[in-house]
């Protein structure tokens, strides 16, 4: 847990977020079970994470124009890899980069990330704008979670033993941040492919 690792870069990042949702726009994915997802969704990098009625996977196109996903922005690159270099994971080289927006009621339900090839590379996450409760689940569904706030600025490097942890957001409180006006940002780095 990286706390504050990101606030020097936040103002460049969010508006990179903002140039990548002009290429490929947010979107309320359907889940296989067909739920729509209460949080919004885009992608960069050279594969990004889909989910629709036929299922969970990455992909190299966006689904909703057919085009690649933009490629990752260079701050978020370098952000990632120093991040995760400070946790013990030198040479982190993120592929994916799946940028989740949330507005106040928005929640996402607990759940493992296991479509990624290697599960010995981390997952690095940043938050920002609005403050949230990241649940912190256990490797089985019924573990009950740990609550941790999470706000502007944030980075947690997810590696090692806790790769495959179930974890989740509780439900957004109503909210403005001076950043993001009545948002929540979250981008997690990856390695997919
Ligand atoms: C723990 N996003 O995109 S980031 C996700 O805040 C996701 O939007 C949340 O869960 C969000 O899949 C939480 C923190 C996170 C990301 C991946 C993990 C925690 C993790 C993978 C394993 C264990
Ligand atoms: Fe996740």
């Amino acid at each position: 847990m990286l706390r504050g690792f990101a606030l020097r870069e936040a103002a460049a990042l969010i508006a990179a977020i903002t140039r990548v949702a002009a290429e490929a726009p947010f979107r309320h994915m359907i889940t296989p079970g067909g739920f729509r997802m209460s949080v919004a969704m885009t992608n960069c990098g050279e594969a990004g994470w889909v989910t629709d009625r036929k299922g969970y996977r990455y992909q190299p196109t966006d689904p909703e124009s057919g085009k690649p996903w933009p490629p990752i922005p260079a701050a978020f690159l370098g952000l990632a890899a120093a991040a995760a270099a400070s946790s013990g994971f030198a040479g982190f080289r993120p592929d994916a980069c799946l940028v989740n927006r949330y507005e106040p009621g928005t929640r996402l339900t607990l759940h493992q990330d296991r479509n990624e090839r290697d599960f010995a590379q981390p997952i690095v996450s940043v938050s920002l704008g609005l403050p949230a409760t990241f649940l912190f689940g256990g490797l089985e569904r019924r573990d009950r979670p740990q609550r941790v706030p999470l706000v502007h600025g944030d980075v947690v490097v997810w590696g090692g033993p806790s790769r495959l942890n179930f974890h989740g957001v509780a439900e957004l409180a109503e909210g403005e941040h001076p950043a993001t006006g009545r948002l929540r940002y979250n981008l997690t780095l990856r390695k997919a492919l």
